[in-house]
């Protein structure tokens, strides 16, 4: 009895990490130079819901940017209030991207340090967007002149399991869990 509560316990904890990081999360990263609305980061996508989450090094396996400065890192931020923040320059996570329906995106606003910027960017999230057919969808980085950015953002994107496939990973637990049963018996 006690065996068999185990492995129910593992089969159940197998299943709560895959729903929480569900098939198809991915980390890309637009840099703040090369990235550009010429020149976009673009992906085929299948027919479905996805979750963008803002993310950095500290978040992701493969993240490289906190946030992206549009005057480089020497220049820093200006004209913050005392908490980093409302800068009228500096550090911010905009970015847009493209899913079939017209440019949109997010505008952190500007920051002190790229660690402030995208705590601000994470406040929102996730941005959410549904596909009704394979799409190539593209993400990039809107400023003039580039050559002098510093930074970047990184993004994680992930799909949101159907019902379907929710279904099918919750008949999968009950047979786990049977399995365990009949092994203890
Ligand atoms: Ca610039």
């Amino acid at each position: 009895m006690k065996k068999s509560l185990k492995s129910a316990f593992a089969a159940a904890t197998a299943a709560a990490a895959l729903a929480a990081a569900p098939a198809g999360a991915q980390v890309i990263n637009l840099d703040a130079q090369t990235t550009t609305t010429a020149a976009p980061y673009t992906q085929l996508l299948g027919a479905g819901t996805y979750q963008v989450f803002d993310v950095g090094p500290a978040d992701a396996a493969g993240a490289l940017f906190e946030a992206w400065n549009p005057w480089g890192a020497g220049t820093g931020a200006g004209g913050c209030d005392t908490g980093g923040t409302n800068c009228a320059y500096g550090w911010y996570r905009r970015w847009y991207m493209d899913f079939g329906a017209g440019a949109t995106g997010n505008n952190s606003g500007f920051f002190s340090s790229p660690a402030l910027a995208l705590a601000g960017a994470k406040t929102d999230d996730p941005f959410s967007f549904t596909l009704l057919a394979p799409t190539t969808v593209s993400f990039w980085i809107a400023d003039s002149p580039y050559y002098d950015n510093a930074g970047g953002v990184s993004l994680s994107i992930a799909a949101v399991p159907e019902p379907q496939t929710w279904a099918l990973m919750m008949a999968g637990l009950g047979l786990l869990g049977f399995a365990a049963r009949r092994r203890a018996a």
